[in-house]
């Protein structure tokens, strides 16, 4: 009787674990659960769109488009696991991540098992640096920021003294360097180091920079240590404006702040809000989910990228449709997109943005 249950338990889970190769299959990677969930989130919301829209004019290659999310929980190991289970799910193509250290580390499993990716917001440059051909972004580079913010304090806010901190992961560390780099020789650099992720209080490293008397500070990382980076910079007495990256630039990083998030610069791309061809994206996201992220619209776009090259390839193979993403020009909500040989996008205007009365403002 035991191995007459056995035997059915067996065939139960062949059954449940039987991919349905009649569909098309498009991963969708981020953080989906932990303190950067909502990227993960946006990220995913964008995708489910353009999947939703391809599946109501009638799927792709005559068969149903289905989604696979996948939780990386802001993790480089945990971005392993789920590419694995991409893999041996058979996803076809895949939108992420979201965090550089995630998107780096996967891309080594897409490329092995030939999947595309298209990340809408890893800005590492390492990422698009490992000569593989199936590894696209569709979002600008940390050198291009970093750059972007050192001219803009060099020429607008002209300090002689700048503080750098960074998160100590590859985007953060990595875009306080580029930043870093861009403005030594021109003013001193009084402070340089590393804070914890996660940890919540940063009063020891803040007082650390508030005694070199720097007039300005660089940080490198994500939007909840840069709430609670400001949030105690004004308790301990900080009045000096921090200027940041991509990653802090959403509505969250002022709920965290509150207040003290008024005056802080953010390196971001220009608001697509009012392009033409953002506004069927704009509403049909907006009815579905609310407002979107910043990193929704990429995400879309990224999805798109990804189905129309399917659809004009006629083919699922990975080699095929890096190819054609690569020689081809996208028109997306965002307007248009093409590659360079690395698999980055051709234009990443950056743009400086301030928090003025609780929300973002452009001032460059
Ligand atoms: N670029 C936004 C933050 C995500 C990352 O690149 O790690």
């Amino acid at each position: 009787m035991n191995r007459i249950l056995s035997l059915l338990v067996m065939v139960l889970l062949a059954a449940c674990s039987q991919q349905d190769d009649n569909v098309i299959r498009i991963g969708a990677a981020g953080p989906m659960t932990g303190d950067q969930s909502k990227m993960g989130i946006d990220l995913r919301n964008g995708v489910e769109l353009a999947v939703a829209e391809w599946n109501d004019k009638g799927g792709l290659l005559g068969e149903k488009i289905v989604l696979f999310p996948g939780d990386d929980q802001a993790d480089p190991k945990q971005a392993v696991s789920v590419a694995n289970k991409f893999v041996n799910q058979k996803v076809h193509a895949v939108v992420g991540h979201w965090n550089s250290n995630c998107s780096i580390n996967a891309s080594t499993y897409y490329h092995a098992a030939n999947i595309v990716a298209i990340s809408p917001a890893s800005t590492n440059p390492r990422l698009t640096k490992q000569g593989f051909k199936n590894i696209f972004r569709v979002c600008g580079t940390d050198d291009q920021q970093g750059g972007v913010a050192a001219d803009f304090i060099l020429k607008r806010l002209k300090p002689k003294r700048v503080a750098v901190i960074h998160d100590k992961t590859t985007y953060g560390q990595g875009l306080a360097d580029y930043f870093k780099k861009s403005i030594e020789g021109k003013v001193e650099v009084v402070f340089y180091d590393g804070i914890q992720t996660r940890d919540p209080d940063y009063k020891a490293i803040l007082t650390a920079i508030k005694q070199k008397k720097p007039e300005v500070y660089f940080f490198g990382g994500v939007y909840p240590e840069a709430g609670r980076l400001v949030r105690q910079a004004k308790e301990v007495g900080m009045r000096i404006p921090m200027i940041t990256g991509d990653g802090v630039y959403d509505p969250t990083f002022i709920g965290i702040a509150g207040k003290a998030a008024e005056g802080t610069y953010v390196t971001f791309g220009k608001d697509p809000s009012g392009l033409p061809t953002s506004k069927s994206f704009n509403e049909k996201y907006t009815r579905k989910y609310g407002a979107p992220g910043p990193y929704s619209i990429y995400a879309y776009d990224a999805a798109n990228i990804i189905l129309t090259a399917i659809g004009q390839t006629g083919s699922t193979d990975g080699t095929k449709v890096a190819e054609f993403i690569s020689k081809n020009t996208f028109h997306g909500a965002f307007g248009e997109t093409s590659f360079d040989k690395n698999g980055d996008v051709s234009k990443a205007p950056y743009v400086m943005w301030q928090v003025r009365d609780g929300k973002f403002v452009e001032v460059q």
